[in-house]
C-alpha cells in the first residue's frame, strides 16, 4: 500500500526526527529523564500526526523497521548529550517488535550504541495491540531487565489487557495514561479510578509516572498522592535535540 511506501521513503530521505519529553522526579526535585517521540515532516514541510503514521505503521508491517531507525536516529542525537547519572531514556516499543525474534538483539545494540550516556534505557510497552505469546515476550524482557534495562508500561488503563499485563511481564514503572490525570479536579478532592491506580501500583511496587500534567492543581494532586514522576507540558512539552540539550544544561 502506498503509506507503507511513503514510510520507506521518508525513512531513506531522513524526513524523520525525535522529540524529547523531559519526566521531572518530584521527589528530588530534577530532571530525571526523556521519552523519545518520534516526528516525521513531509518534503512540502506538513508534519504528520504521529498517531496516525505509527497506528499506520503497525497496521502496514512498517513498525519494526521505524522502530530501528528511531534507535539510529536517537544514537546519533545523543553523542554530545551530558546527562545525569540514572537518567532515565524511555522508547517506545510495539506489540510486533516484542514478538520479533530479532527484538532483544536490537535493543542490546542500541544499548551498545549509547553506552557512553550511562542511562537506563525504559522500554515503554503499550496495550494498543495485543501481545501474543506473553510468555516468551515475557523472557525476553528478563533477559533484558538482567542487563540492566528497566520495563514501563504505557498508556495504562486505556487498552485491552492491563491488568493482564501487570500479571504477565516483569515491570518497573506503570504510565498512568493522561485521561485519569485530566480527571483530577481539586487538589483535596478525590478521583476514584487514578487513586485506585496509584494504590494498585503501590501494591505492585511499581514506580509511577504520571504522563499529561498540564497544571499546577495535577501536579500538587499528584505529589499529595506521592506520585514520583511527572510528565507533561507543566514541566515540559516534547521538544528537538537541540532544545533538549539546552534543557539538560539549564538543570544543572
Ligand atoms: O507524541 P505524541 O507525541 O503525539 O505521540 C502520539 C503517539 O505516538 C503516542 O501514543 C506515542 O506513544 C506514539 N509514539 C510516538 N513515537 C513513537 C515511537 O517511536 N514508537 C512507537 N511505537 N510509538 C510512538
Ligand atoms: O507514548 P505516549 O502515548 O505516552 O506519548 C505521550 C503522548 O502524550 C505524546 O503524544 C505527547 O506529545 C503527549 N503529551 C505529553 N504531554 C502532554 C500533556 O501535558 N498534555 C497532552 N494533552 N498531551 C501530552
Ligand atoms: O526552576 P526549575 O529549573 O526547577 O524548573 C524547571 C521546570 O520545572 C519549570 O518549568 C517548572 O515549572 C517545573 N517545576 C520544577 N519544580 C516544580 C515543582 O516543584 N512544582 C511544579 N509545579 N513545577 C515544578
Ligand atoms: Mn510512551
Ligand atoms: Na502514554
Amino acid at each position: 500500500s502506498s503509506f507503507r511506501d511513503d514510510i520507506r521513503r521518508g525513512i531513506d530521505r531522513d524526513e524523520f526526527t525525535v522529540n524529547y519529553q523531559p519526566v521531572y522526579n518530584q521527589v528530588t526535585g530534577c530532571l530525571s529523564g526523556a521519552e523519545a517521540l518520534l516526528r516525521w515532516q513531509r518534503p512540502n514541510g506538513s508534519w504528520v500526526r504521529p498517531d496516525i503514521f505509527i497506528t499506520a505503521a503497525e497496521d502496514e508491517g512498517m513498525i519494526i523497521p521505524l522502530t530501528r531507525h528511531l534507535l539510529q536516529l536517537v544514537a546519533k542525537d545523543c553523542v554530545n548529550w551530558q546527562v545525569p547519572p540514572g537518567f532515565n531514556l524511555g522508547i517506545n516499543v510495539a506489540a510486533e517488535h516484542l514478538q520479533d525474534k530479532d527484538f532483544v538483539a536490537d535493543i542490546r545494540q542500541f544499548a551498545l550504541d549509547v553506552a557512553h550516556l550511562n542511562a537506563t534505557i525504559t522500554l515503554e510497552l503499550t496495550e494498543r495491540s495485543l501481545i501474543r505469546d506473553g510468555a516468551e515476550v515475557g523472557r525476553k524482557l528478563t533477559t533484558l531487565r538482567n542487563e540492566g534495562m528497566k520495563v514501563a508500561i504505557d498508556d495504562f488503563g486505556t487498552g485491552h489487557c492491563s491488568l493482564t499485563y501487570l500479571q504477565t511481564f516483569p515491570l518497573d514503572y506503570l504510565k498512568i495514561d493522561k485521561g485519569f490525570v485530566n480527571a483530577i479536579e481539586s487538589v483535596d478532592g478525590e478521583t476514584p479510578v487514578l487513586d485506585a491506580i496509584i494504590m494498585l501500583a503501590d501494591k505492585l511496587a511499581l514506580k509511577v509516572v504520571a504522563e499529561g500534567v498540564e497544571n499546577a492543581v495535577q501536579m500538587e494532586y499528584l505529589k499529595k498522592h506521592s506520585v514520583m514522576y511527572i510528565q507533561g507540558y507543566y514541566y515540559a512539552k516534547p521538544m528537538d535535540n537541540t532544545a533538549l540539550m539546552q534543557w539538560i544544561a539549564q538543570q544543572n
